[in-house]
């Protein structure tokens, strides 16, 4: 297992070469995650949003991965524990938040669930979706579109250890092996699937293994640290780029919460094992490097987390305020030329629900 910083911050392999200014993008881009992840926590438990999934413990797998990666030409298929990813890219913590709340500005306009964001920029972003393991054969298909008009850039798609199990994993993967479209396969191994532990998901030795069969090489690294994944997944990308193939890699990492605001793991992981991986925290890991090199300073750490706690709690408080999405745009949102019975179906409902006092109310949101 590759690993360049052991869980107590001393460094046991070679960094990376990465410009100080990437590296801190990356330590801010997993604090942003855990502060954007208590906020989403707060409003789910006091009933302001429906639904969360938690991302704490696997923040260095999201944002290691997404510094490796060029956003003027590549895309992310991304598992929906990947806050990261669009945080270290510069999506902005409102365009998050309004989607928790499937306001106005939501860009799902409230017509996916919280936490399934979609955007457009600043790199591209295919829409998370629920079903596991949907984003790998679309991932591959991109690849192997952008491989045919002989453009350069990269997919890189990541999935837990659970959706190994299914067949857009394996169709995609058979795919990826044979047209050596240029793609990454990011494994998140948090060792759960809800509560299905990996001893019960696979009897292969490890996930990386699992290339194997389709002829792509496999590699683990050790996932609570930044600068591993990041250098097993810029190694891959750059081979991907340079027409060498696809690359799986498996980051071995724990979900430090529940699977979602649903579930308890409480009930299905022995207390002592929670506490093994919370002394193994990705971001304390990293402070304690960036301090040591003199990259952070006395200080820095401290209010960088209080920066984006206040971002983030100014992100929910603006999405709250927010209007619902009008009636209306179920259609105009749906066709861009709409279809004559469309346009028919429209005009009655909206008449309709104004006949009841109910298509909009002051502030021109559907009262749903
Ligand atoms: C095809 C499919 N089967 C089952 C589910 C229900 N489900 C939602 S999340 C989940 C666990 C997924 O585990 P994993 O892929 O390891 O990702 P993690 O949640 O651990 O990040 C399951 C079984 C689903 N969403 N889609």
């Amino acid at each position: 297992m590759i690993q360049i910083l052991d869980p107590k911050g001393n460094q046991v392999g070679t960094p990376p070469n990465v410009d100080p200014k990437v590296v801190i993008r990356m330590y801010r881009a997993m604090v942003a995650t855990r502060q954007f992840d208590d906020r989403a926590m707060k409003l789910q438990r006091t009933g302001k949003v429906g639904f969360s999934i938690p991302n704490e413990g696997i923040e260095a797998v999201s944002a290691g991965a997404a510094a490796a990666l060029d956003a003027s030409k590549d895309w992310i298929a991304p598992h929906y524990r990947d806050f990261a990813m669009a945080l270290f890219h510069g999506v902005k913590p409102q365009e998050m938040m309004d989607n928790m709340f499937g306001n106005q500005d939501d860009h799902a306009r409230g017509r996916q669930m919280p936490v399934h964001f979609t955007f457009t920029e600043p790199i591209r972003w295919l829409s998370i979706s629920s079903p596991l393991g949907t984003q790998v054969p679309n991932a591959v298909g991109i690849a192997m579109a952008m491989q045919k008009r002989g453009e350069d850039g990269v997919v890189l798609t990541s999935f837990g250890d659970g959706s190994t199990s299914t067949s857009g994993f394996h169709s995609g993967m058979n795919f990826a092996g044979v047209t050596q479209a240029p793609v990454v396969f990011l494994c998140q191994n948090n060792q759960y699937a809800i509560s299905c532990p990996v001893e019960k998901q696979t009897a292969s030795s490890s996930f990386a293994i699992k290339g194997e069969a389709y002829g792509i090489p496999g590699v683990k690294v050790d996932g609570n640290d930044v600068l591993a994944v990041y250098d097993a997944v810029k190694k891959a990308v750059d081979r991907a780029r340079n027409g060498g193939g696809p690359t799986l890699i498996e980051a071995l990492t724990f979900r430090m919460g529940g699977h979602s605001t649903s579930d308890d793991p409480r009930r299905y992981i022995e207390a002592s094992v929670m506490d093994e991986w919370a002394a193994k925290d990705p971001i304390a890991r990293f402070r304690v490097y960036l301090e040591r090199e003199g990259i952070l300073h006395p200080g820095d750490a401290d209010d960088i987390q209080e920066e984006f706690a206040a971002v983030m709690k100014e992100a929910s408080e603006v999405a709250e305020g927010k209007a619902r999405p009008a009636l209306e745009t179920i259609f105009s949102d749906t066709f861009k030329d709409m279809p004559e019975h469309l346009k028919a179906q429209r005009d009655w409902c909206i008449s309709h629900y104004s006949s009841r006092d109910e298509s909009v109310n002051e502030k021109g949101e559907f009262p749903l």
